[in-house]
């Protein structure tokens, strides 16, 4: 029998390896903002997309990553037409898979910060240094729009009703106010990608987020704006379905993350003490001017508190503060859930 995580992995190591043999330098030299996209049949809009990004975020160069896996159409080639490295992977496997490979492929060409975007331009480019800002200052780890703080062009009540369930539950699963899970464009420190578990190949937004709350990571979210597709076609298909598998990976992501003790280590299931040293997030190089990050609680970082829920800022009643400019701010912390 097949191990698709073997497959998986096998199948990442080939596109990044093909990566980097065509691209070179240029790939393994990124400069520090990778702007990561995942792309699927979008041959007719990647373009100006990609043109429209910004060249610098924050001062910062910037370089575009487009992973398109098995996209039938010519989104690869328009992609580097308008100057992306593009990792083309030969087997379509979703969103998340092209995600994680190409968060990857950020950290082993030496990015510092990933911001992520959609390739069918619904997020405005604009605001990438708005997302991207507090995680350069050393203020967040983890920045994501939100279109509850800013502003949204649907008007299918179903997909705002959803959008509010799933922040409320994600909301109480994890003790840390959040008001929009799935906003594609978010900005991180490039490592925080490689501290979290990644499975999830389509509904991929809430493992990411579910994972850096509960890794301790500081998240912020900040309003931004979400336009219609005015191009190409919506791959999340029907939104009863789309609605419950992405219920599905927000339970079973939660669930995960609850048992977890050291990630990655297949000791799921062994009861929580506390971060352990061999929680990865606790391990990140800090940025200059900033202590080391995240900052374990004063339980989990003496490993006596069988839950976490002594640290100043993981109160659940706590869960949020405002920050400046309409910001909200998830307490640092983690309470473990
Ligand atoms: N590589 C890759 N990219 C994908 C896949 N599915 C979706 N994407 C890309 O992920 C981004 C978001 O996909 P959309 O279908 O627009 O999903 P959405 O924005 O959540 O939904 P809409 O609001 O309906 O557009 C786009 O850039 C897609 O091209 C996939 O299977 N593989
Ligand atoms: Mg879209």
């Amino acid at each position: 029998m097949t191990n698709p995580q073997v497959d998986d992995a096998a199948i990442d190591d080939a596109a990044a390896e093909a990566f980097f043999a065509e691209f070179g330098d240029a790939a393994r030299q990124l400069p520090p903002v990778a702007i990561v996209m995942a792309a699927f049949n979008e041959q007719d809009v990647i373009g100006q997309v990609i043109e429209a990004l910004p060249a610098t975020i924050c001062d910062l160069k910037t370089a575009v990553v487009v992973v398109s896996d098995g996209s039938q159409d010519k989104t690869g080639g328009a992609a580097k037409t308008h100057g992306a490295l593009v990792c083309d992977v030969p087997v379509n496997r979703g969103q998340g898979a092209a995600l994680r490979l190409g968060y990857r492929l950020a950290r082993d060409g030496g990015a510092t910060y990933i911001v992520t975007t959609d390739a069918d331009g619904q997020y405005n480019p604009a605001e990438m240094e708005r997302i991207l800002a507090p995680v350069v200052a050393g203020e967040a780890d983890f920045v994501t729009g939100s279109r509850k703080l800013g502003s949204q062009e649907t008007n299918d009540p179903v997909r705002r009703l959803g959008t509010w369930v799933f922040a409320v539950t994600i909301s109480m699963l994890t003790h840390h106010h959040i008001t929009d899970s799935t906003f594609g464009l978010r900005a991180m420190r490039a490592e925080v990608t490689g501290a979290v578990r990644l499975e999830q190949p389509q509904y991929q937004s809430s493992e990411l987020l579910i994972g850096v709350l509960t890794h301790g990571f500081r998240v912020r979210e900040v309003p931004a704006t979400i336009h219609k597709r005015q191009v190409g076609k919506s791959k999340k298909g029907h939104n009863a379905i789309y609605g419950l598998h992405y219920a599905g990976v927000v339970v079973g992501t939660w669930w995960r993350e609850r048992q977890r003790r050291v990630p990655g280590s297949g000791s799921a299931g062994l009861p929580v003490a506390g971060r352990l040293p061999g929680d990865r997030s606790a391990v990140l190089p800090a940025q200059a001017g900033e202590p080391a990050s995240p900052a374990p609680d004063p339980v989990d970082a003496n490993g006596s508190g069988a839950t976490g829920s002594a640290g100043p800022a993981s109160s659940a009643g706590a869960a949020s503060s405002a920050g400046a400019d309409g910001t909200t701010v998830a307490p640092r912390s983690a309470k473990r859930t």
